[in-house]
C-alpha cells in the first residue's frame, strides 16, 4: 500500500542523520494572534508540507518521528492560528513531524484525554511514530529552543504560561503541552477515560507517571514560555477530585486498554491529519 510517508522513508536511508539539534534555532519567535489566516493562505504559504500536515527534512534523517496530538472541539479560529504558528515552528527545529487533529463529534462534555488515547492508537496505524506531544490548541510556544521531542522521561512542555504571569502554578501539572515516548505511554496505559469535561484526567496523567516511578521533566522558565489564546473558559467536572482519587486504583483497566469509539471521518489535509469521533458517552 502506498501512503504519504513511504517515498521519503525509502529515499532517508541514503541521507546523513540529522544534527540532534537544529542549526536554524533562534530563541524568542515571534507570536501572531491576528488577523486569523484562512486554509487557503495557509496552504499556499506552506506548499512545502506533505499531506496529512507532516514534514521531514529533505537532505538528512531524523531518527525520531514525532506526533503532534490536538484534542479538538469547536475552536476553528484557534486551530488556524496554531496551525500558521506551529509548521514553521517544527520545520526550523528539523523535525519528521505530523499534526493530528482528534475532533469530538459528541455534544455533551469533552473528553480531552479519551481523545488523546484515540490519537495514540489511530496514529501508530498510519506510522510507526516514536513520541507523542499531546497539544492544547490555544497554547503557542515562544522560544524555538522548545524542542519538540521525547527525552528520557515524560516531559510537560507549558511551563510558564502568559495567562498564569510565566510560573509553573504547582509541581505536579502535567497540562496543557505534554511529551511521552510511544514506549512509556503504553506502559502508563495512556491517559484515563473517566474525565468528562475540564480539570482531572493531566493530573491523573501525572500520578500514572509516579507510579510508574517515571518522573516528569522540564526545560527551563526561561525556555519552555507559552502565549494562550483567549476563550471561555469551559465548565469544570464537578466530580473530577473524586475521579482523580479513585482512578489510583484503575490505572491498569482506565486507559488505552478500556477505549470505545468510533472514528466518523478521517481525512489527510494539506495541513494536519483530521479524525473525527464518536465517544462511547459517560454512565
Ligand atoms: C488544576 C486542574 C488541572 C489543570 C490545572 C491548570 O486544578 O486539570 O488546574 O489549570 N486539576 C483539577 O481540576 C483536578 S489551568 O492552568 O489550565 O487553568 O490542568
Amino acid at each position: 500500500a502506498t501512503s504519504m510517508y513511504s517515498e521519503n522513508d525509502i529515499i532517508s536511508t541514503n541521507r546523513p542523520s540529522c544534527p540532534d539539534i537544529s542549526q536554524y534555532l533562534y530563541g524568542k519567535v515571534h507570536i501572531s494572534k491576528h488577523p486569523v489566516p484562512s486554509v487557503q493562505t495557509l496552504q499556499h504559504r506552506f506548499a512545502w508540507l506533505r499531506a496529512g500536515g507532516h514534514w521531514s527534512p529533505l537532505n538528512c534523517t531524523v531518527n525520531k518521528k514525532v506526533a503532534i496530538v490536538i484534542p479538538f472541539r469547536c475552536r476553528a479560529e484557534h486551530l488556524l492560528l496554531f496551525l500558521q504558528h506551529m509548521h514553521p515552528f517544527l520545520k526550523k527545529q528539523q523535525l519528521d513531524y505530523t499534526i493530528f487533529v482528534l475532533e469530538q463529534d459528541n455534544k455533551g462534555p469533552f473528553n480531552r484525554a479519551s481523545l488523546m488515547n484515540i490519537g495514540y492508537i489511530e496514529a501508530l496505524k498510519l506510522r510507526k511514530f516514536d513520541c507523542f506531544i499531546f497539544h492544547d490548541v490555544d497554547l503557542l510556544p515562544e522560544d524555538d529552543r522548545n524542542l519538540y521531542t521525547c527525552p528520557e522521561q515524560p516531559r510537560h512542555m507549558s511551563v510558564a504560561v502568559d495567562m498564569f504571569s510565566y510560573k509553573l502554578p504547582y509541581p505536579a501539572i502535567f497540562g496543557g503541552v505534554s511529551a511521552i515516548s510511544t514506549e512509556h505511554f503504553k506502559l502508563l496505559n495512556g491517559f484515563s477515560n473517566s474525565f468528562w469535561g475540564w480539570g482531572g484526567e493531566d493530573d491523573d496523567m501525572s500520578n500514572r507517571i509516579r507510579h510508574h516511578h517515571l518522573y516528569i521533566s522540564r526545560y527551563p522558565i526561561a525556555i519552555a514560555r507559552y502565549t494562550m489564546l483567549r476563550h471561555r473558559k469551559d465548565s469544570p467536572n464537578p466530580h473530577r477530585f473524586n475521579v482523580l482519587k479513585k482512578g489510583q486504583k484503575l490505572f491498569d483497566r482506565d486507559g488505552l486498554n478500556s477505549l470505545t469509539y468510533e472514528v466518523l471521518m478521517e481525512k489527510e489535509t494539506l495541513l494536519y491529519t483530521w479524525i473525527l469521533v464518536k465517544l462511547k458517552p459517560p454512565p
